[in-house]
C-alpha cells in the first residue's frame, strides 16, 4: 500500500494527538479500515467486532468555523459547524483517513450536516429514537443496529458473529469500568485530580486505538492518582464542589472549566458525554442476543435529543449526592435548542435539592471569556 501523507500542520499538533495520528496512519498502511463517528449512541462494539478502528471526529475548535459558515447557516451550534469545516477543509487527518463516518439522527442540525458530509464521504447514519418510552422505540433500535451489524459485516467482509460481539463488549465494559473508576476518584475531598486534566485524558482515550493500552493507562492513572492523595500530608484547602452538566464541552473546556478553577471551584463530576453517564452504561454480557444487549446500552444514554429523557432527571440527582457537587453548572452551545429548553427542567430539578444553579450558554469564540470568568466566579463566591 501506498505510504499515506501526514496532514501539512502535523508538527503544530500536540504530541498526544501526533501520537494519534501515527499510530492510525500504521494501522491503517497495514490494511485497517477506519470508521469516525461523531455520537456516544454508536455502538463501537460492531465496529471493534469488525476489527474497525473507531475514532470520535466531533469538532471542538472555532479554527475550521469560518469555513464551514460558507455553507452551514452560522446561526447553527459550533459543534456541527467545527466538525463540516475539518472535514471539507481537510485539517484533521481522522475525517481524512475515515473509510467510512457514522452518523447518528440525533439532533437536526446534525442530520442535515450528514446529508451534506455523505456528498463528500462515505456515510452510514444509524436511526437513533426520539425517546424511549414506547416499546417500539426499542424494537425499532434493536432492528437498527442490527442492520448496522449486516452493513458492517459486507463493508468489511467479516461476517460478525454474536460472540465477536459478545468478546467487543466484554473489553469496552472494561474500558467503561475503568474510566468510572477513575472519574470515581473525584468523590474524595478535597479533590484529587484537576478537572481539566481530567476531562483532557479522557478525551484522549478516544485516540488511543489500542483498547487493551487504553484500559491499562486508565488504570494506572487511577493508581498513581490515589497513591499521590493518600501519601500528600499536606493540609489542602477545600475547593467548592461543581457537576457540569448538558452539552459536550471539548471546545470550551479552558473557558468554562478553567474559569471554575481559577475562582476556587472544581470539577467533581462530568454528566456529559465525555463524563460519567456512557461510562456507565455497561452492555450485559451474559444475555443471549448480543445485538439486543449492545442495544438496551446505549438506549440508557440520557441526552436530550430524547423526548422524554427520563434518564438525564433520573441520573443528576444521584450523581449530585455521590459526587458531593455544590453547584451545578448546565453548560449550553449556541443554538442547540434540546439542551436549552431542558435547562429549565434542571434549574427546577435543582431547587428541589436545594443546590445552586447556573446556566451557562457559549461557543467556541473567546469573546465572551471574560464574561464567564465573571459569572463563574460570581456563581462560586455564593457557594462560600
Ligand atoms: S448523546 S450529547 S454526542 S447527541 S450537535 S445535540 S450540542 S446542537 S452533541 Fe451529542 Fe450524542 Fe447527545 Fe452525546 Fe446540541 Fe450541537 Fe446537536 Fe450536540
Amino acid at each position: 500500500m501506498e505510504e499515506l501523507k501526514l496532514p501539512e500542520r502535523f508538527e503544530e499538533y500536540s504530541e498526544g494527538r501526533k501520537a494519534g495520528f501515527l499510530k492510525m496512519k500504521a494501522a491503517k498502511e497495514s490494511g485497517r479500515k477506519v470508521a469516525g463517528y461523531f455520537c456516544t449512541y454508536t455502538p463501537l462494539e460492531v465496529l471493534d467486532a469488525a476489527g474497525m478502528l473507531s475514532v470520535s471526529l466531533c469538532g471542538m475548535s472555532n479554527e475550521t468555523i469560518p469555513a464551514a459558515e460558507t455553507v452551514l447557516p452560522k446561526n447553527l451550534c459550533p459543534l456541527i459547524k467545527s466538525s463540516y469545516g475539518f472535514a471539507i477543509t481537510d485539517k484533521c487527518p481522522y475525517t481524512y483517513w475515515s473509510d467510512l463516518i457514522v452518523g447518528e439522527t440525533t439532533c437536526d442540525g446534525k442530520k442535515k450536516m450528514y446529508d451534506l458530509l455523505g456528498q463528500r464521504k462515505r456515510m452510514y447514519v444509524l436511526q437513533i429514537p426520539q425517546g424511549i418510552d414506547r416499546t417500539y422505540s426499542r424494537q425499532l433500535w434493536i432492528s437498527e443496529v442490527r442492520r448496522f451489524i449486516d452493513f458492517i459485516s459486507r463493508e468489511t467482509g467479516v461476517e460478525i458473529i454474536n460472540e465477536m460481539l459478545r468478546k467487543a463488549a466484554d473489553r469496552r465494559n472494561e474500558l467503561r469500568r475503568a474510566r468510572s473508576e477513575l472519574m470515581e476518584l473525584q468523590r474524595l475531598s478535597p479533590v484529587p485530580v484537576s478537572g481539566q486534566k481530567l476531562y483532557k485524558f479522557l478525551e484522549g482515550l478516544n485516540y488511543n486505538f489500542d483498547l487493551e493500552d487504553a484500559i491499562a493507562s486508565t488504570r494506572a492513572l487511577t493508581a498513581e492518582i490515589r497513591k499521590a492523595y493518600e501519601e500528600a500530608d499536606d493540609i489542602r484547602k477545600e475547593e467548592r464542589r461543581i457537576l457540569i452538566t448538558g452539552c459536550p464541552i471539548g471546545g470550551v473546556l479552558e473557558k468554562v472549566v478553567g474559569a471554575v478553577e481559577r475562582s476556587g471551584g472544581a470539577v467533581v463530576c462530568y454528566e456529559n458525554c465525555s463524563g460519567i453517564k456512557a461510562a456507565r452504561c455497561f452492555v450485559d454480557t451474559e444475555r443471549e442476543d448480543m445485538a439486543e444487549a449492545i442495544a438496551d446500552a446505549y438506549l440508557n444514554i440520557g441526552c436530550s435529543v430524547m423526548s422524554p429523557n427520563t434518564r438525564r432527571m433520573e441520573n443528576l440527582p444521584e450523581l449530585i449526592r455521590e459526587f458531593g457537587a455544590e453547584g451545578v453548572i448546565d453548560v449550553t452551545l449556541q443554538t442547540c435548542t434540546t439542551y436549552m429548553i431542558e435547562t429549565r427542567a434542571i434549574r427546577k430539578l435543582c431547587e428541589g435539592l436545594n443546590i445552586p444553579y447556573m446556566s451557562l450558554e457559549t461557543d467556541y469564540s473567546q469573546e465572551d471569556a471574560g464574561q464567564i470568568d465573571t459569572r463563574i466566579s460570581a456563581f462560586i463566591e455564593t457557594l462560600c
